[in-house]
């Protein structure tokens, strides 16, 4: 191993829908990888250059870049065909040579159709208990992965009778645990069979790539999915979703020795949102709520759903911290906060009289907390042209300075709009 380590790592800090889209096409300019370690396509990833709006769901977000190579990892989850979909969409956009420059790990999984129709039966048996999944298959998908009865890139390459007997186990499992349901083990498996010419190309030993990449000295970005929050192990269990979306999945996800990630960017919401079932402590139900949900577009890139919206909450960027050890804030969507009187930022949690140090592990905890409060006086007046530190308004200076000291991060880049040239550099 001769590399100095040239891997930056951008991790979502809440519970996602932080800006990550555009924070790695930001910095994928100075990249020659950008990779995916976890998650699936039930990520969605907003890039904006200039009128051109791209949504990223399993494509690394660096693809916009005509000279980034993506990887997407054994980390990540593949629905095959909504890959393809994602190809011909932007392909039409004028993203051109994307399979050329496109690996996958010969041992990510693959989501099947099966695993979607399980991800909604799973959901619609819960009633209204459900997790609020975006039923894309994740859940199931990394469960057979646990399982160790999955499906795995590689296994498209091989024997075309083993991979039918795979998908045959797969079919069957569910057809038991969910009688009521048609399933279709030979038009499952003949819908797979039909991606392998196409899939084939692409799939490659990336643990390899991506050492090869560190040994020649290449810069890589590693583009979280999701976020900490919905973090397996650290999220809101079980409101969370199947991946670890912390910087340890960036190790497992791609096969790279911790020692070479020099950069953990944290991407931090100005406020709070989450999509889905679950709670969280500064969730305003109130018309202040609804007002950032107008002015911040909060609705689902993947799904279309409304986003709720809340205060920005430190305890919960304490907690992704400790977990994630940030050597940088990206903060974005400053810009939505404009138009507010008063601005309220959660510094501490109280249960029953007493201070909580960290974020409790029990989420049924979560509706007794009372969050502690610090209010600040909103500073009324655009900041969408600023593009330095010195000119955000004072009110904004403090807002922002009050992140950096409670977490004892910097802020690199404060997000003051949707377009990528809306960015201060710090
Ligand atoms: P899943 O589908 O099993 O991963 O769902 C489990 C929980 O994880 C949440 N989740 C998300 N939260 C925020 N953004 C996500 N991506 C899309 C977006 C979501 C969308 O960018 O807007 O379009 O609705 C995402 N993906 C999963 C999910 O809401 C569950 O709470
Ligand atoms: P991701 O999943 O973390 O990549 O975030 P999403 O793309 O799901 O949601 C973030 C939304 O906020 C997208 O519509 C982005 O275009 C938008 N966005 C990102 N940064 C900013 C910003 O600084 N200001 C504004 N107004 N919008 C932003
Ligand atoms: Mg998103």
């Amino acid at each position: 191993m001769t590399s100095s380590g040239h891997v930056t790592v951008v991790l979502g800090s809440q519970w996602g829908d932080e800006g990550k889209g555009k924070v790695v096409d930001l910095l994928a300019e100075q990249v020659d990888v950008v990779a995916r370690c976890q998650g699936g396509n039930n990520a969605g990833h907003t890039v904006v250059v200039g009128e051109t709006h791209y949504d990223f769901h399993l494509l690394p977000s660096g693809v916009v870049y005509q000279d980034v190579s993506c990887v997407i990892g054994n980390g990540v989850v593949v629905h095959v065909p909504s890959l393809f979909e994602e190809i011909d969409k932007n392909a039409a956009k004028g993203l051109s040579g994307i399979e050329d420059r496109l690996i996958i790990s010969d041992r990510a999984h693959i989501v099947g159709d099966v695993h979607q129709t399980a991800d909604g039966l799973f959901e619609s048996e819960k009633q209204g208990n459900s997790l609020g999944t975006t039923k894309k298959g994740i859940g199931p998908t990394y469960s057979t992965k646990m399982q160790r009865t999955g499906l795995r890139m590689s296994d498209l390459l091989g024997d075309k009778a083993s991979l039918q007997e795979k998908v045959k186990q797969i079919v069957q499992n569910y057809a038991l645990r969910f009688p009521q349901h048609a399933f279709d083990a030979e038009a499952e498996f003949k819908r797979l069979e039909s991606y392998i010419p196409r899939i084939t190309p692409m799939i490659k030993d990336t643990v390899l790539h991506m050492n090869q990449s560190l040994n020649s000295n290449k810069r890589i970005l590693v583009e979280g999915a999701n976020a900490a929050m919905l973090d397996i192990d650290f999220g809101t269990y079980p409101y969370v979703t199947s991946s670890n979306c912390t910087v340890g999945g960036v190790c497992t996800g791609l096969g790279i020795p911790p020692t070479e990630i020099t950069n953990v960017i944290g991407v931090v919401k100005a406020y709070t949102t989450r999509v889905g079932a679950g709670r969280f402590p500064t969730e305003l139900t109130d018309e202040i709520g609804e007002a950032m949900v107008n002015i911040g577009h909060e609705y689902g890139v993947t799904t279309g759903r409304k986003r709720r919206c809340g205060w920005l909450d430190l305890m919960v960027l304490r907690y992704s911290h400790m977990v994630n050890g940030f050597t940088r804030l990206a903060v974005t969507k400053l810009d939505i906060l404009d138009t507010f009187k008063e601005l309220k930022v959660c510094t501490g949690y109280k249960l029953d009289g007493q201070e909580l140090l960290s974020f409790p592990s029990d989420h049924t905890l979560l509706e007794r907390i009372e969050p502690v409060y610090t209010t600040m006086k909103g500073w009324e007046c655009p900041t969408v042209n600023c593009r330095t530190f010195e000119s955000l308004p004072d009110q904004a200076k403090s807002y922002l300075n009050l992140i950096t000291e409670f977490l004892g991060v910097k802020i690199g880049w404060i997000g003051v709009g949707q377009s990528r040239d809306s960015i201060i550099i710090v």
